[in-house]
């Protein structure tokens, strides 16, 4: 018996000083209710009573031995693995830190602003309104009945014979003129879609900014000058501003109208294709159709509009030849605004 407790001592002690042993398992067969030292211990009844004390002292000191090694062991587990985990999730707090990448804006985006900024400045709100527009509110308010050829230049996508993607922002200025009486002074930026092909200088979905002021005694005057302080804050203070008439059936009279190309001073070049100016929005008087279908007398108050495209504006401004670069998004492009 006391050959077989050595025995156990010195199985015990190789098991548990292996690496990564298993102390629990190891309890369970040594010292569990069904182990080996606890089968010796049940064994003793059958000693003498000269022996059972040696022996019965013997298996308190193997049973001892195994538990201060398990508790020991437990200990040194715990620690190691302590230990693995701080060497693991070790954070230098010195390390210089990565810098994140800083984008810019995308320059419709900058240009948006920019314009915003000016007619702030010159004492317009900004107002919004729906991408998806009653027909009303695109066309008939704006002097555009069924079948006025205007449709056909201004074609955009329906989503029902009543509601469609609005072809220009006066879609809001109209809902503005419904809601708020004069003086009105506003710009509306924003969306506008035109059933149109891809091309260099067309796409079916771009940005207009209009502007709309309305009040008493309002003039032709009133809109140029307003017109040329935004060409000179635009593209430089020796820009000049042109008038060429034109049609449009929300406006009368209307004009189109032309910056001095800022690229040569008027000389013509590449830029403005030797022209020496550069088509840069359309505008007008607002037509009394438009004020009436918005209860607003025009015997009584007047007032002017003008719609320039975004796109156009930044690509003018910018030198940019091509209108889909400003619309496929690669950072070699945009990060040189
Ligand atoms: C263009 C230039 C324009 C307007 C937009 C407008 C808005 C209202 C009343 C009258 Cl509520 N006019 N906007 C006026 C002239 C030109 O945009 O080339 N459009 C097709």
């Amino acid at each position: 018996m006391k050959e077989k407790l050595e025995q156990i001592r010195a199985a015990a002690a190789e098991q548990l000083n292996a690496v990564g042993a298993d102390l629990e398992a190891i309890r369970i067969r040594f010292l569990g209710k069904k182990g080996e030292l606890t089968a010796v211990l049940r064994g003793m009844g059958q000693l003498s009573s000269e022996e059972r004390p040696v022996i019965g002292q013997l298996a308190n000191e193997v049973r001892e031995y195994i538990e201060r090694l398990i508790a020991e062991k437990t200990e040194s587990q715990k620690r190691e693995a302590l230990e693995n985990k701080l060497k693991s999730e070790r954070l230098d707090v010195t390390m210089p830190g990565r810098a994140p990448e800083l984008g810019c804006r995308h320059p419709l985006e900058q240009v948006r602003r920019e314009l915003e900024d000016l007619f702030v400045g010159m004492g317009f709100s900004i107002v919004d309104g729906p991408e998806v527009e009653y027909d009303y509110y695109n066309f008939q308010a704006l002097n555009i009945p069924e079948n006025h050829p205007a449709r056909d230049t201004q074609d955009t996508f329906y989503i029902t014979d009543n509601i469609l993607l609005r072809s220009q922002t006066s879609s809001v200025q109209v809902r503005v003129m419904e809601q708020q009486k004069p003086p009105i002074r506003v710009i509306s930026p924003g969306r506008v879609y035109r059933s149109d092909a891809v091309d260099a200088s067309h796409s079916p979905m771009f940005h207009q900014l209009e502007g709309l002021v309305v009040e008493r005694g309002i003039t032709m005057g009133d809109l140029k000058g307003t017109l040329e302080t935004f060409a000179k804050a635009m593209f430089g203070e020796s820009t000049q501003i042109r008038f060429r008439p034109h049609h449009f059936p929300f406006t009368e009279p209307s004009a189109e109208v032309d910056v001095s190309c800022f690229a040569c001073g008027g000389k013509g070049c590449k830029l403005c294709k030797g022209e020496g100016w550069l088509e840069i929005l359309g505008a007008g008087m607002v037509h009394p159709n438009v004020l009436r279908g918005c209860d607003i007398d025009p015997d009584e108050y007047s007032g002017f509009a003008f719609g320039m495209g975004i796109e156009r504006v930044t690509m003018i401004k910018y030198g940019i030849d091509d209108m889909r670069y400003l619309y496929e998004n690669d950072i070699r492009f945009l990060s040189q605004f």
